[in-house]
């Protein structure tokens, strides 16, 4: 059975994180605070070290049953027994990332404007990720949608979708009123000073109307 997924505060990686070990004390924490979900993205590492860090990265999700969704990489989802893949507008493509996972894993696509999401949604994505919705340092080949930018895709369709990019604990509620069901972040998260405090922030924001 395809799980049902709580995309509200979804914890993406990058891979200059990967360079420190505490990498793996902070995801803990971050787990344990109640991230709802996952996503190993490592982009420009080796095969043989993003499958060992992929499992590494299951087997702690697990501990605290929560989803992990791996960027990208359809053979590292499937080798370490992810829920699904989040694939890039250049990545594989969604139809085919489905075939080599099945229907009950879950497909993430990456959609800057309701042309986009309209084509995800027919190849059978389960959520988008939309963005970035504000200015990020993390990710250098995006440009800024805006809060406008979500409030269109929603308009243009009923799919689950998180904002992405420049999401912190101060703009988070903005995300969710332009009708994401979540934001996916990254150094808001991993950055910060109290990762538990700050993570618990985003779960009672998730929660206010
Ligand atoms: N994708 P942070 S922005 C992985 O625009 C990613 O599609 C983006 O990092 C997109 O939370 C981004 O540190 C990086 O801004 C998000």
């Amino acid at each position: 059975m395809k799980p049902v997924i709580d995309y509200s505060v979804y914890l993406v990686t990058d891979t200059a994180y990967f360079n420190d070990e505490s990498i793996w004390r902070k995801m803990e924490a971050a787990l344990a605070a109640g991230v709802t979900l996952v996503q190993y993205r490592d982009k420009t590492t080796e095969s043989c070290v993003l499958y060992e860090r992929a499992l590494k990265m299951q087997a702690l999700c697990d501990k605290y049953n929560v989803p992990m969704l791996v960027d990208d990489r359809a053979d590292i989802a499937l080798a370490v027994g992810a829920a699904g893949v989040h694939v890039g507008q250049s990545d594989l493509p969604a139809e085919i990332a489905r075939r080599i996972l099945g229907a009950d894993a879950i497909i993430g696509v990456s959609a800057h404007n309701a042309e986009e999401a309209r084509v995800a949604e027919a190849a059978g994505a389960d959520y988008l990720g939309c963005g970035a919705v504000y200015p990020t340092g993390t990710k250098k080949d995006t440009s800024v949608i805006g809060t406008a930018g979500l409030k269109a895709i929603r308009v243009a369709m009923q799919l689950p979708f998180v904002g992405i990019g420049g999401v912190t604990i101060a703009n988070y509620r903005e995300v969710l009123n332009a009708g994401a069901n979540g934001a996916a972040i990254v150094s808001a998260i991993l950055s910060a000073d109290d990762i538990e405090s700050t993570v618990k922030k985003f779960v009672q924001l998730s929660l206010e109307k």
